[in-house]
């Protein structure tokens, strides 16, 4: 039983006032919402964004402000369940939608969060990370991890939009984020071009410790999706088709603090995720998705992104009766692993 504890009403003002001249403060008042009876009590509210809705708003902006007065042009998706002005999915997610037009830069800096951008629509852009060229097609995912350059060039004649996913807010509230600027990067080769099939694994498979670097920064939608196809194809009873973007070599997640992963859902197929600890983010490549979180349901149309929090139960629904769907999925499970946090209720 949870017994109720004194209020901070119940002690004499001069008292408090007492305490809080000496930096000192009662813990019985605030103790349930700290520690609340057997799950957490999340800010992070289902959310959806519509693409559709965001869209002509981003190119406005694209309008309204220069690139140089911007230096990266985004849309902020946030959370109302944080505040708008906290500018984040969850308690560890950002999202972002970034617009760059043609013949545009987005200078060469580095930061201590790690971002990752999943591309959303148009040709001839490109990510220049750590000196290595990724050019940016729809659905590919390319890493920018922590402390490695990055800029954004675009050489092609329509706009492009990507989803940046950064774990911005915690390095925030960690006190440890900032940025350095630097110069345009020279362009280097892989001596050896990493092999995409490699860092593309079914889920979940987390293997050995990572201490080695980057070899992977761009993952090709075209191999991830055909891998999907290829395993829904040989293994016709599996029920969950997933995809974990993991190191190349270790078989570790991508990043070291979000997860990223890619899931298809079979023709009219419904797929129940469990109540697991971390927060999610869930963005439609391609197809038509119904994502239901509590008492919350989401059609999700092509490029629209949601987040569920974290200890709830998702159902997605392939809302077509002949085309597979595919969705891009971020959560926090890297750092609620690592932290020991990480719960499967089922
Ligand atoms: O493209 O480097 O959405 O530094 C937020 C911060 C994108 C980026 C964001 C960034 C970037």
């Amino acid at each position: 039983m949870t017994t109720t504890l004194g209020r901070l009403e119940d002690l004499p003002p001069d008292y408090v006032q007492a305490l809080a001249r000496q930096n000192l403060v009662p813990l019985w008042p605030s103790l349930r919402a700290l520690l609340p009876p057997d799950k957490p009590r999340p800010a992070t509210r289902a959310t959806h964004w519509s693409y559709e809705g965001l869209r002509p708003l981003l190119l406005q902006a694209g309008e309204l402000t220069p690139i140089e007065k911007a230096e990266r042009r985004v849309l902020v998706l946030a959370n109302p369940g944080h505040g708008l002005e906290r500018m984040q999915a969850s308690a560890a997610i950002y999202l972002g939608m970034q617009l760059l037009l043609p013949g545009e830069w987005a200078p060469a800096h580095r930061h201590t969060p790690n971002a990752v951008r999943m591309v959303v629509e148009g040709e001839g852009a490109y990510t220049t990370v750590d000196g290595r060229k990724c050019p940016m097609q729809r659905g590919d995912l390319i890493l920018t991890p922590t402390g490695l350059w990055h800029e954004h060039g675009h050489d092609g004649d329509q706009p492009v939009v990507w989803l940046d996913v950064l774990d911005l807010p915690l390095v925030h509230y960690l006190e440890a984020s900032y940025h350095v600027d630097g110069p345009r990067q020279a362009l280097r080769e892989f001596a050896i071009p990493p092999d995409p099939q490699a860092g593309l694994r079914p889920t979940p498979m987390f293997e050995r410790a990572c201490s080695a670097g980057y070899p992977l920064l761009r993952y090709p939608w075209e191999e991830a999706r055909a891998a999907l196809l290829a395993q829904a194809q040989a293994e016709p009873h599996r029920e969950v088709i997933q995809l974990a973007y993991v190191h190349p070599e270790t078989g570790e997640p991508a990043q070291n603090i979000l997860g990223f992963s890619a899931l298809m859902l079979r023709p009219g197929q419904q797929l129940r995720l469990a109540a697991r600890s971390p927060a999610q983010v869930f963005h439609l490549i391609e197809g038509a998705v119904e994502v239901q979180v509590e008492d919350q349901r989401f059609a999700l149309a092509e490029a629209d992104t949601c987040c569920a929090p974290g200890y709830t139960a998702v159902q997605l629904s392939n809302r077509s009766a002949t085309a597979p769907a595919f969705v891009f999925i971020a959560d926090e499970s890297p750092l609620h692993r690592k932290l020991g946090l990480y719960e499967d209720r089922g």
